[in-house]
C-alpha cells in the first residue's frame, strides 16, 4: 500500500485506580492513537510513551513533536508490502525515540494483516489463540488491601502476580505477600529504583521463590545487572535496559539477563519485538509481552505478540477491566476463567476503535497528508 494519510489523535482516559511505580503515580492516561491509511487500508496503532520521562526519556509530547516533525513526513507517500521495511525508513528519519517509531510501523503491521485479510497474531507468527495474563499492582500504602486485592486477582483467574517494589517498600512486603500465597507465581519490578550497592539486600528475595526480580537497576546498568544475577539465583528480567534486539544481544553475553520483558513500543515495534524474541528463544531465554497501562488499540498489539511461541510466561496482558471503566475498542478484552486472554482471529489487530467514543475523550487531532 502506500501511505497517504496519517492521523495522530491524543485521547485522555482515567485509570480505575491510580498505578505507583518506584517513579510516580498515573492517575489518568494520556494517549497518544495513529492511524495509517491509503489504497483503502487503514491501521492503527497506540504510542506507549508516558505524560512524563519516567519510564524513559520519551513522553507523549515528544513522540507527538517527533512524530509531526520527522516521522509523520518520512513515511507519506512511502509505498510498502511489509511493515517491516518501514523500519529503515523511520531509523532514516531519527534517532531514539522508539515509542513514536513503534506507534506507526505498529500501525503499518495493522494495516499489512487487513490488506492480507489475517490475523495480526498469524501474521506476526502467533502459535496460540489465548495468552496467560498476569496482573501488575502499583505500590500500595495499606498491606491488607494489597493483600485482598492479590485475592481477588487470583479468583478472577490471574495468572501471576507482580509487585511494584522500591527501596523501603520491597522484602517485607514481598514476605507478607509470599506469607499469605505460599504456591503462587510471583514477580516484582522495580524500574531500576536500586544501585548496585543494594545488591547484597536484593539477593535476599531469593528466599521468596519469585519467577524472576524485573529491571532493579536503571536501564543502563547491564555489568551492574550481570554482578547481581551472580550472586542471586532469582532470574533477572530486564524491561528498560532492553530497547533493541542488539541491546539484547549485548545484556545476554554478559550473563545480565535470565528473562526478557517485551514491549513493543520500548524497543520500536513488532519487527524488533519479534527479533527479540527470537534471539532469545535460540539461547533459551523466555520471554513476555510487558504493559504500558495501554487503551485496547496497544493491548491488542500486544495480545497478538503475545500469542508467539516463546512468549511462555504470562505477561502484563490484563483485561480491559483492570484498567478502564470504558476501553476504547469494542469488543474490550476479557479475561477468561482459566486466566487467559482470547487472541482476536478477525483482520488486523481483531477489535474495531469505538469511534463515538473516542471523539468524546479527544484533545487534540493532527491530519496528515
Ligand atoms: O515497568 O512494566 C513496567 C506500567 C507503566 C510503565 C512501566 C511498567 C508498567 C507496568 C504495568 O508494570 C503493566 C500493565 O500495563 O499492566
Ligand atoms: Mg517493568
Amino acid at each position: 500500500m502506500r501511505i497517504d494519510r496519517i492521523q495522530l489523535r491524543t485521547i485522555r482516559l482515567r485509570l480505575r485506580a491510580p498505578f505507583r511505580t518506584s517513579s510516580g503515580v498515573t492517575h489518568d492516561r494520556t494517549i497518544l492513537l495513529v492511524r495509517l491509511e491509503g489504497e483503502g487500508v487503514e491501521g492503527v496503532g497506540e504510542c506507549v510513551a508516558g505524560e512524563t520521562p519516567s519510564y524513559s526519556p520519551e513522553t507523549v509530547e515528544t513522540a507527538r513533536w517527533v512524530l509531526e516533525r520527522h516521522l509523520a513526513p518520512a513515511l507519506l507517500g512511502v509505498r510498502f508490502e511489509r511493515a517491516a521495511e518501514l523500519v529503515p525508513v523511520l531509523e532514516q528519519a531519527a534517532r531514539g525515540h522508539r515509542m513514536a517509531k513503534a506507534s506507526l510501523e505498529m500501525a503499518a503491521w495493522d494495516a499489512e494483516a487487513r490488506s492480507r485479510g489475517q490475523s495480526l497474531a498469524s501474521l506476526l507468527g502467533g502459535a496460540r489463540s489465548a495468552v496467560p495474563a498476569g496482573v501488575s499492582l502499583g505500590i500500595s500504602e495499606d498491606r491488607g488491601a494489597l493483600l485482598e486485592r492479590i485475592g481477588a486477582h487470583l479468583a478472577e483467574g490471574y495468572r501471576r502476580i507482580k509487585l511494584k517494589i522500591s527501596p523501603g517498600r520491597d522484602l517485607e512486603v514481598v514476605t507478607a505477600v509470599r506469607e499469605r500465597y505460599p504456591e503462587i507465581p510471583l514477580t516484582v519490578d522495580a524500574n531500576g529504583a536500586y544501585g548496585i550497592g543494594d545488591a547484597d539486600h536484593l539477593a535476599r528475595l531469593d528466599e521468596a521463590e519469585l519467577l524472576y526480580l524485573e529491571q532493579p537497576f536503571p536501564g543502563e546498568a547491564l555489568l551492574e545487572h550481570a554482578a547481581l544475577q551472580r550472586v542471586m539465583r532469582t532470574p533477572i528480567c530486564l524491561d528498560e535496559s532492553v530497547t533493541s534486539a542488539a541491546r539484547c544481544r549485548q545484556a545476554l553475553a554478559l550473563g545480565a539477563v535470565g528473562v526478557v520483558n517485551i514491549k513493543p513500543g520500548r524497543v520500536g515495534g513488532h519487527a524488533s519485538s519479534k527479533a527479540i524474541h527470537d534471539i532469545c528463544q535460540a539461547a533459551g531465554i523466555p520471554v513476555w509481552c510487558g504493559g504500558m497501562l495501554e487503551s485496547g488499540v496497544g493491548r491488542a498489539h500486544n495480545v497478538a505478540l503475545a500469542s508467539l511461541p516463546n512468549m511462555t510466561l504470562p505477561g502484563d496482558v490484563s483485561a480491559s477491566d483492570r484498567y478502564w471503566e470504558r476501553d476504547i475498542v469494542i469488543p474490550p478484552f476479557t479475561l477468561e476463567p482459566d486466566g487467559t486472554v482470547a487472541v482476536p482471529d478477525g483482520p488486523g489487530i481483531g477489535v474495531t476503535l469505538d469511534e463515538a467514543f473516542v471523539r468524546r475523550i479527544e484533545v487534540d487531532r493532527l491530519e496528515l497528508r
